[in-house]
């Protein structure tokens, strides 16, 4: 008898170890089958990808395939083709950015990688016609290693963005203490000469943008563009700062009477500049803080460029001076105008403090 449970038992014993063994091939074999699928469905997900990048490239280049041929309509030439206007989201826009400041950037270089400009850093799209003409201002002087990157950068950026644009740097003669502000309303008045710009986007030559989903363009309010700087963390320092890279419309713009003219040396301007807009009833636009990611290429003070002591006092009277101090006051000399593949540099005289 006990001989006879102790064979049953074993027999158990084995039936049950049989199962376990089961259980654990049916496991491995649909684990093995979850993981080999994930995988390539993985691969497949990159591959899309690459494609899709190289068909980017290959679209930017001029060439189509089938897919992107636009349809063919017959008596209907090339030139009589009606344009579109430029999509809300540009189609080639690529996403986050590498954006990094050791290559050597020649502006021979910035010239070959952009053979669609025209005199004065112009462009617009060929194939469907710009949401908007929008100018590029920089106030400058004594930045020339500065900008070669934020030409190298900006120039492949704001075509991918499908703008009407063209570039202005502004350079302060002399050796005056430096006035930012002046210098931007100086470009707004001169890009105005030139073309029907309606929006005006004002940048530190020494900001780029690290996701070019950050459009150059104007909005319904008064736009910051950086949002998030490295040399802040990529966070906002304060939640009014509007320093670095904006833009305004012409209609905006007019509606705050410009920028200031009379805050020579550092700081304060673009708080003048807030405070102005928050006076007219306008409110502050932002890309979000991913997107408004920016590189600030490293650099000390600049000479001639101290931190204004009157600042803080400036900023505590925007309300009573922006009615005379803007753009309706606005008195420079022309020095120099120069007209380059790349820009137009124009070297003003603005007067002294
Ligand atoms: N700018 C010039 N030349 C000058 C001064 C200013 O071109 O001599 C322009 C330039 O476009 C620059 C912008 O004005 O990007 C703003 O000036 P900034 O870059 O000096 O301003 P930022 O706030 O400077 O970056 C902070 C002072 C850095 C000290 C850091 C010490 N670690
Ligand atoms: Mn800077």
């Amino acid at each position: 008898m006990r001989y006879a449970s102790g064979n049953a038992f074993s027999f158990m014993d084995k039936i049950c170890a049989l199962v376990v063994l089961l259980c654990f091939l049916h496991i491995s074999v649909v684990l093995v089958y979850y993981i080999r699928n994930a995988d390539s469905s993985q691969t497949l997900k990159t591959t899309n990808l690459q494609n899709h990048q190289i068909h980017r490239k290959l679209t930017e280049q001029g060439v189509t395939t089938e897919e992107t041929k636009p349809p063919s309509v017959s008596n209907d030439t090339e030139t009589e083709r009606k344009l579109e206007t430029c999509p809300d989201n540009p189609p080639n826009l690529v996403g986050p950015l590498r954006i990094e400041f050791s290559d050597l950037v020649t502006l021979d270089l910035v010239r070959e990688q952009n053979p669609a400009l025209q005199p004065g850093g112009r462009f617009k799209p060929q194939d469907c016609i710009a949401q908007q003409k929008v100018a590029m201002i920089i106030p400058f002087r004594n930045r020339d290693e500065h900008l070669k990157f934020w030409l190298y950068y900006m120039h492949p950026i704001l075509q991918n963005q499908q703008l009407d644009y063209g570039i202005y740097i502004i350079i302060q003669d002399g050796d005056d203490a430096f006035n930012r502000a002046k210098l931007l309303n100086i470009g707004y008045a001169e890009a105005l000469k030139e073309y029907d710009y309606q929006c005006f986007v004002f940048s530190d030559v020494d900001l780029i943008p690290m996701d070019d989903r950050n459009i150059y363009k104007c909005f319904s309010q008064p736009r910051h563009l950086s949002v998030s700087m490295d040399k802040f963390g990529f966070r906002l320092p304060y939640a009014t700062f509007f320093g670095g890279v904006s833009s305004l419309s012409k209609e905006q713009y007019l509606n705050i009477n410009g920028f200031p003219n009379n805050y020579w040396g550092w700081g304060g301007e673009d708080d003048d500049i807030f405070n102005r807009i928050s006076i007219k009833g306008m409110s502050i636009s932002r890309p979000d803080g991913m997107i408004g990611r920016c590189r600030m290429i490293r650099h000390g003070r600049d000479k001639l460029n101290d931190p204004n002591p009157q600042r803080f006092d400036q900023i505590a009277h925007t309300r009573q001076t922006m009615g005379q101090d803007g753009i309706s006051s606005l008195s420079y000399k022309i020095l120099n105008v120069e007209k380059d593949q790349l820009f137009t540099k124009i070297t003003v005289d603005v007067g002294k403090p």
